[in-house]
C-alpha cells in the first residue's frame, strides 16, 4: 500500500514537473522598437516572430511593441542587457557607446553603395562585429537597411560643408555622431528621436539627418523641409536578444531563433527599397525638397574621425575589412 502510494506520488509529481517544465520552456518574447507598426524594421521582427511560432509548433513566439511604446532606444538597449527584455531593434548608432566595434558599420561615408553595404554585413566582418556585442551582454542576430543619412534643415538648405557650419544638428546619443557633425563645423546636439520633431518645430535646433523612411514616418519633413542629400552614413540597424535570456534556450531554439531572424532580413530588405521609394514621393508630394550638395566637401571634412577612431587598431582593422571587401 505505501509503495502504491508513493508510486502514484511520484507519478503526479513528474507530471507536474512535466508541465511545469513545458510551461517554463513556452515564452513569448517582448522586442522594441521606436517606430511605427507598418514600419520596415517592425514587420520584419513580426515576420521573424511568425517563422519561430511555426518552428517550434507554438512554444516561442515574439511580441513586437512598436512606437516606443517600451522606451527610447539607449533604455531598451539597457533593458536587454538585464534580461528584463527579450529583443530590441535599434540602430547601430544606439550601440555604438555600448558595444564599441558597432563605431565601424556607422562611419561616415564608408559604404560605397547600397550593394557594398549589404555585402559586408552579411559576410564575415557583420558577422564579427555581431559577435563582439556578446561581451557585453547582447546577442547580435540580424543586420537590417537603414539607407543613406542625410541632413535636413528648417531655414535654408545646405548645399556645401560651408552651410553647415554653426547649425545645431541633432545627432543620435553617441560619441561618434558628436564627432562626425563637429568634424562638418556644425554644433552636435544628441537626444532621443522622439524629441526631434519638437526641437525642430520650436527652433532648438535647425537641422536633423535621417534617410527617407524616418524622415517621413516622422513628419520632420513637415518643419524641416530642406533635405540636401549628404548622404554621409549608411549606419545600419541592430537587431539584439538578451543574452541573459539566450542563455537560458536549448541549442535546438537557439539554432531556430538565429535562422528566422536571418531570413527576416530577405523581407526586410524588399520592405525597405519599396518604402525608401514610397516615403520619397510623399515627402516630395507635401512639399519637401530634396536638395544635391557637394558631397566631396563632406567627405574631405571627415579626415579626424578616421584619426580619431582608427586609433583602435581593432577599429582599424574592421575598417580595412570593409574597405577590402568589394
Ligand atoms: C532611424 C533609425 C532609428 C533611430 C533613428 C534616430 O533611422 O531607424 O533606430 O536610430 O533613426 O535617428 O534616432
Amino acid at each position: 500500500m505505501k509503495n502504491i502510494t508513493l508510486r502514484l506520488r511520484t507519478g503526479v509529481l513528474a507530471a507536474v514537473m512535466a508541465c511545469v517544465g513545458s510551461v517554463a520552456m513556452a515564452t513569448e518574447f517582448r522586442s522594441s522598437d521606436i517606430h511605427p507598426e507598418d514600419y520596415p524594421t517592425v514587420l520584419a521582427v513580426r515576420h521573424m516572430g511568425e517563422l519561430v511560432s511555426q518552428r517550434t509548433n507554438g512554444r516561442h513566439s515574439i511580441k513586437v511593441y512598436a512606437k516606443s511604446a517600451l522606451g527610447i532606444e539607449k533604455d531598451t538597449i539597457e533593458q536587454t542587457k538585464l534580461g528584463a527584455l527579450a529583443m530590441t531593434r535599434v540602430n547601430s548608432s544606439a550601440m555604438n557607446n555600448v558595444c564599441q566595434e558597432t563605431t565601424v558599420v556607422t562611419m561616415p561615408f564608408l559604404f560605397n553603395s547600397k550593394e557594398h553595404m549589404r555585402k559586408v554585413l552579411d559576410g564575415a566582418v557583420g558577422d564579427d562585429i555581431l559577435k563582439a556585442c556578446a561581451a557585453q551582454g547582447f546577442i547580435g542576430l540580424a543586420w537590417y537597411d537603414s539607407g543613406a543619412r542625410s541632413i535636413y534643415t528648417v531655414k535654408k538648405p545646405i548645399k556645401t560643408l560651408a552651410d553647415a557650419k554653426g547649425l545645431k544638428v541633432r545627432v543620435q546619443q553617441s560619441d561618434l555622431w558628436v564627432s562626425l557633425l563637429e568634424a562638418m563645423g556644425a554644433n552636435a546636439t544628441p537626444m532621443p528621436f522622439g524629441e526631434v520633431y519638437t526641437a525642430l518645430k520650436t527652433g532648438l535646433i535647425d537641422a536633423a539627418e535621417n534617410n527617407y523612411p524616418s524622415y517621413e514616418s516622422s513628419r520632420h519633413f513637415e518643419v524641416a523641409k530642406y533635405f540636401s542629400k549628404t548622404e554621409h552614413s549608411m549606419a545600419p540597424e541592430i537587431l539584439l536578444f538578451s543574452k541573459k535570456t539566450w542563455d537560458t534556450l536549448s541549442p535546438e531554439d537557439q539554432k531556430i531563433i538565429r535562422e528566422a531572424a536571418k531570413e527576416s532580413v530577405v523581407y526586410m530588405r524588399k520592405l525597405w527599397d519599396e518604402r525608401e521609394e514610397k516615403s520619397l514621393a510623399t515627402v516630395k508630394a507635401a512639399g519637401a525638397q530634396i536638395v544635391e550638395v557637394d558631397k566631396a566637401s563632406f567627405q574631405a571634412a571627415m579626415k579626424p574621425v578616421y584619426d580619431k577612431y582608427l586609433q583602435d587598431p581593432k577599429l582599424k582593422a574592421l575598417v580595412a575589412r570593409v574597405q577590402a571587401t568589394k
